[in-house]
């Protein structure tokens, strides 16, 4: 008896844990300045993941070169900091059922050229350098990113009246 009640509690942990994903989405400056904030909103929303965070900032350098501290080799570097200091910022964290995967998948291919029609990126804009939006690329990297731009204190856990209409229990 023990064990299967052991074994209900832990099945439910799991998926409950597994639906408690959280990733980092952000608008670029380019989308903020585009009007595509409430777009790219609505895409996450329609999914049915659940927004836990969000704020406009201008980020600071220091904050844009820890963020983006795995490319600073790269020959684009100074470029991309350029372009994320040009304007403000819409940081958001998503929350779901894989939402990490899940989401770089609606963003499309890092170059919008390479993206599908129906990903954000493939739809919404045309070069590398202007791809408006970002997506954390696994889960340990979501928690690093969302610890960078965000508070607990400015993250809501709450429960969607939905919620049991998007997932199956
Ligand atoms: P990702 O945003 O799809 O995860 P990363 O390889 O992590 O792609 O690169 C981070 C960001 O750096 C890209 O979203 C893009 O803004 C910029 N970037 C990447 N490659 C290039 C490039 O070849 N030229 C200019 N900018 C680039
Ligand atoms: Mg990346």
């Amino acid at each position: 008896m023990f064990t299967v009640l052991f074994s209900f509690f832990t099945w439910i942990t799991i998926k409950m844990s597994g639906n408690k994903e959280r990733t980092f989405i952000m608008v670029k400056p380019d989308g903020v300045q585009r009007g595509l904030v409430g777009e790219i909103i609505k895409r996450f929303e329609a999914k049915g993941f659940k927004l836990v965070g969000i704020k406009m900032k201008q980020a600071s350098e220091e904050l844009l070169k820890k963020h983006y501290e795995e490319l600073a080799g790269k020959p684009f570097f100074g470029g991309l900091i350029k372009y994320m200091l040009s304007g403000p910022v819409v940081p958001m964290v998503w929350e779901g059922l894989n939402v990490v995967k899940t989401g770089r998948v609606m963003l499309g291919e890092t170059n919008p050229a390479d993206s599908k029609p129906g990903t954000i990126r493939g739809d919404l804009c045309i070069q590398v350098g202007r791809n408006i939006i970002h997506g954390s690329d696994s889960v340990e990297t979501a928690k690093r990113e969302i610890g960078l731009w965000f508070e607990d204190k400015e993250l809501s856990d709450w429960a969607p009246a939905q919620q049991s209409w998007v997932y199956e229990d």
